[in-house]
């Protein structure tokens, strides 16, 4: 069994907490009440029959611009950037905080943390149409995403996909950490057999 640490992280009212909540409980309330400092959700996924659990840090959007933000960065292992699609501004939006992450967070080999970006609120008919925008998806293209996924957590499109992603490509960057003494400290393997035939 794997746990890693997820960061979700976007501009305030981008979707991050109704993202979760969707994925999580199925749920969604158009109600918005911002997030303040951070939560937490978690998530099982099975891939090719090993177990990951993605423990969510659900990031307030208003707590870009606060010094002590990046404290919640320590021994991510990925990091959900999630933006309203249906903003003018995506694409400053967007380069906010992949600089800032790019910037403070890295895996503890170097590598930098993999970013997974959720274009959401795309059942809103302006977001169908930045879907199709060619100088959006050109400038898009100037980043450099693990994965890029569409998702409304109003209508659920899209979301399981984007966390079966992360859930994969999780294990993947796990797999990848280097020797045992090497691993992420975010990543935790337990071996189900041997906890199994413990004593209790
Ligand atoms: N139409 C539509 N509305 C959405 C979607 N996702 C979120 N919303 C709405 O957008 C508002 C903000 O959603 P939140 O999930 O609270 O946003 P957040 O990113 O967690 O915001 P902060 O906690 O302030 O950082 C709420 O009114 C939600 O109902 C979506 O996919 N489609
Ligand atoms: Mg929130």
């Amino acid at each position: 069994m794997y746990e890693a640490k997820i960061l979700v992280v976007g501009c305030p009212a981008a979707g991050k907490t109704s993202l979760i909540h969707k994925a999580v409980n199925n749920q969604m309330t158009s109600e918005y009440k911002p997030t303040i400092g951070v939560d937490f959700a978690q998530k099982q996924f099975v891939i090719n029959d090993e177990k990951v659990m993605l423990q969510l840090w659900d990031i307030a959007g208003q707590d870009f611009y606060s010094k002590l933000v990046h404290v919640y960065y320590k021994n991510a292992i990925g990091c959900i950037l999630t933006c309203d699609f249906s903003n003018d501004h995506i694409i400053q939006d967007i380069k906010m905080w992949y600089d800032e992450i790019r910037s403070k967070a890295l895996l503890k080999n170097g590598v930098p943390v993999p970013i997974y970006l959720a274009c959401n609120k795309i059942d809103i008919p302006k977001a169908k149409q930045m879907m199709e925008d060619e100088g959006i998806k050109m400038e898009l293209q100037n980043f450099q995403f693990a994965h890029q996924g569409f998702t409304s957590a109003l209508t659920g499109e899209g979301v399981t996909e984007m966390l079966t992603f992360v859930a994969e490509e999780t294990i993947k960057v796990a797999k990848n950490a280097g020797s045992e003494k090497d691993k992420l400290n975010a990543v935790i393997i337990q071996d189900d057999k041997a906890k199994k035939s413990g004593c209790c």
